[in-house]
C-alpha cells in the first residue's frame, strides 16, 4: 500500500514537471523504476515524447490574362500610326456615298469611313478592295473615302489659289491627319457642277489607279473602307 502511494506521488510529480511520459503504458514497476533511474537523461525521456508537426500549405491560384493590341478580328488590317494603331477593313455593298458612315457602323459602333495617313495605307487597302470583289469592273470600282470638301471651298475649283487640291478637302474620321494620303486623279477635284446648286462635296478613290475624285452625295458606290482604333483585346 505504501509503495502504491509512493508511485502515485512520483507519477504526479512527473506530470507537474510537464514531462510527456505515457505513464499509463508503464506496465510494470520495473519499467517505472527504470524510468525514474534515468529521469535526468533526456535520451531516455525522448523515447516517450511524441512530437506532432502539422504543416499547413496554402496554395494561391493567380489567373493572368494577356491582352495584345489588335483589330476587332483578322478581317481588319492594322497600321502603325506612331502614337496609335489604326485598323481598316474593306466594306462592299451598294449605297450612296453619303451613307457610307452608316454602313461602317454596322461593323462596329466606333467604326468610321477611313481616311489615309499615307500612300502606303491607300495602296494597301485599294489592293484589298480590288481582291475582295474580282467580278467588279476595276475601271468603275471606286471606294468612298472618309473626307469632305471644306465649307469655305464649296465653290472652288482645283486650280483655286485659296482651295487647291491638298487644301480643299479634310479627313472626317477624326484621326487621320496631313495630306500625304490624298492622291488626286489628273484634273481633280474638279467640283463638277460649280456654279449650280449641287457641289461635289464627297470623295471616292479608284481601286485600279488609287486616284481620287470628288463626287456628289447621291452617287451609288460599290463599297468603302472602314476604320477604327486598334484596341487591347
Ligand atoms: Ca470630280
Amino acid at each position: 500500500m505504501v509503495l502504491l502511494v509512493v508511485v502515485h506521488v512520483l507519477v504526479s510529480l512527473l506530470r507537474l514537471a510537464d514531462f510527456c511520459i505515457p505513464t499509463q503504458n508503464l506496465e510494470t514497476f520495473g519499467e517505472f523504476f527504470f524510468l525514474i533511474k534515468h529521469i535526468g537523461q533526456l535520451s531516455v525521456l525522448d523515447n516517450y515524447q511524441i512530437l506532432v508537426s502539422v504543416e499547413v500549405t496554402t496554395t494561391t491560384s493567380t489567373t493572368t490574362t494577356t491582352t495584345i493590341l489588335s483589330c476587332l478580328d483578322s478581317t481588319w488590317t492594322m497600321f502603325d500610326r506612331g502614337t496609335y494603331s489604326w485598323c481598316m477593313k474593306v466594306y462592299l455593298g451598294s449605297f450612296e456615298v453619303q451613307d457610307a458612315l452608316t454602313q461602317c457602323q454596322t461593323l462596329d459602333a466606333s467604326a468610321v469611313v477611313t481616311g489615309y495617313q499615307n500612300y502606303a495605307e491607300l495602296s494597301t487597302m485599294m489592293q484589298a478592295a480590288l481582291e475582295a470583289d474580282p467580278t467588279a469592273n476595276p475601271a468603275t470600282n471606286f471606294m468612298v473615302v472618309g473626307a469632305m470638301r471644306r465649307p469655305e471651298c464649296t465653290d472652288e475649283f482645283y486650280t483655286s489659289l485659296t482651295c487647291p487640291p491638298l487644301v480643299a478637302f479634310y479627313w472626317t474620321d477624326g484621326y487621320t491627319t496631313g495630306t500625304d494620303g490624298f492622291n488626286w486623279r489628273a484634273g481633280q477635284p474638279d467640283n463638277a457642277g460649280t456654279g449650280g446648286t449641287i457641289r461635289q462635296m464627297y470623295l471616292g478613290v479608284s481601286v485600279m489607279t488609287y486616284g481620287m475624285d470628288d463626287t456628289y452625295g447621291d452617287v451609288i458606290y460599290p463599297g468603302t473602307v472602314c476604320g477604327m482604333l486598334a484596341q487591347y483585346y
